[in-house]
């Protein structure tokens, strides 16, 4: 590296300093042929051309000459710094532009490269069926209803024909809040209320999906937390026979044209008559075996004529009007169609479980 030469100590002579022009180029031109990087150039630039730099000072010394002399080596000198600056920039230039250079090979993209594939997400099994039995409810012509999960005693007891103390509700306990007047629903049947009362008393055909508790013992078959989807329709002379010819229509539409279906007469509040529809085991094809547990029939959903004090109570005249209301499962129905033997598997987060889906 080209060191800075020491001032000269005394006044100096037009030839003394016409050399010391010349030979600050000589030395400045070497310089810059020399450095091999960016920084070893600002400092050769800074030790020739700096405000500082040798050449500066030699322009300082021009007070030493007599006037024509100075005219003569003030022209060599800003000669020789116009040299240096435009060679300095060339090479500051060329520089800039190898680096670039390399830096675009170093960080070359081959875009013909195949990319990393993604993991690709998949719907949660109990939505699968949930979509499912949605888009065949929706060819049927039902409407998606969708009501709240927070749910009044009310709503979810009372006006359902369950007032306080009536003995179906220990089948259906839940989770309270502080108040005791406000609980999480334990079926999307208060959702009925909700439609009715929003609708009367104009006909009715919704399915009302979402999620129910229940305060109850965690098995293989039931959980605390579930979906369930509700069907309602109101209107004017709708018939058991309506009923029945509905849900039997879903039902092949879910499991297949060929499956026969059944009802059993069942219970429950706020239908009247009720009955439970079971299809055909597709698994033994009726036979019996270990998943119908012998009895040929697989049971899927709850039903019955909506109870006149029900109808009532969602803004219907029941002389007027009838109608049917159903409830079933999307995690059961999804355990009987994949054979899963506990409904545990479905909230758990096991990606060995939710990736065979
Ligand atoms: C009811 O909840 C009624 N509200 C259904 C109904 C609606 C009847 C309208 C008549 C008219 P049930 O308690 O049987 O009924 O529940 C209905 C479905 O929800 C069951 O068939 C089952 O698929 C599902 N289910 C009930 N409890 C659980 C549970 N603990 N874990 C998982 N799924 C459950």
């Amino acid at each position: 590296m080209t060191k800075r030469s020491p001032p000269p100590a005394k006044k100096l002579n037009a030839a003394e300093l016409m050399d010391w022009i010349e030979d600050i180029e000589q030395r400045a031109m070497k310089a810059v042929a020399d450095v091999q990087d960016a920084d070893g150039l600002a400092s050769q630039t800074a030790v020739f051309l700096g405000r500082g730099g040798e050449l500066n000072r030699a322009l300082e010394r021009l007070v030493d000459l007599a006037k024509p002399e100075r005219a003569e080596a003030g022209r060599r000198a800003n000669q020789v710094k116009a040299k240096l600056e435009s060679e300095y920039g060339r090479r500051r230039e060329e520089m800039r532009a190898g680096m670039m250079q390399a830096q675009l090979q170093q960080e070359a993209l081959d875009v013909t490269l195949p990319g990393r594939p993604l993991v690709r997400g998949r719907i949660h099994p109990a939505n699968q069926t949930l979509r499912q039995i949605i888009r065949i409810w929706a060819e049927m012509g039902f409407q998606v209803y969708r009501s709240r999960e927070v749910e009044t005693d009310e709503l979810n007891f009372g006006l359902l024909n369950m007032p306080p103390h009536h003995p179906a509700r220990d089948m259906w306990d839940t989770f309270y809040t502080t108040n005791p007047q406000v609980l999480l629903r334990t079926h999307t049947s208060p959702g009925q209320i909700h439609a009715m009362r929003q609708r009367a008393p104009q006909p009715i055909r919704v399915v009302l999906p979402g999620m129910c508790y229940r305060y109850e013992q965690v098995t293989a078959r039931s959980e605390i937390q579930f979906n369930q989807v509700e069907g309602l329709a109101v209107g004017r002379r709708i018939t058991f026979a309506d009923l029945k010819g509905t849900l039997t229509a879903f039902a092949r539409r879910l499991f297949g044209a060929q499956v026969a279906t059944r009802f059993r007469a069942a219970h429950f509040p706020f239908t009247e008559p009720s009955a439970e529809m079971d299809v055909e085991c597709f698994v033994c094809g009726g036979v019996g075996c270990p998943v119908c547990k012998g009895t040929g029939w697989l049971e899927v959903l709850g039903s019955g004529m909506v109870h006149p004090t029900v109808l009532n109570n969602g803004g219907y005249d029941p002389a007027l009007f009838s109608g049917y209301a159903f409830g079933m499962g999307p995690e059961r129905l999804t355990m009987l169609k994949h054979r899963i033997e506990d409904i545990r598997y479905f909230w758990k987060n096991d990606l060995r479980f939710l990736e065979q889906f």
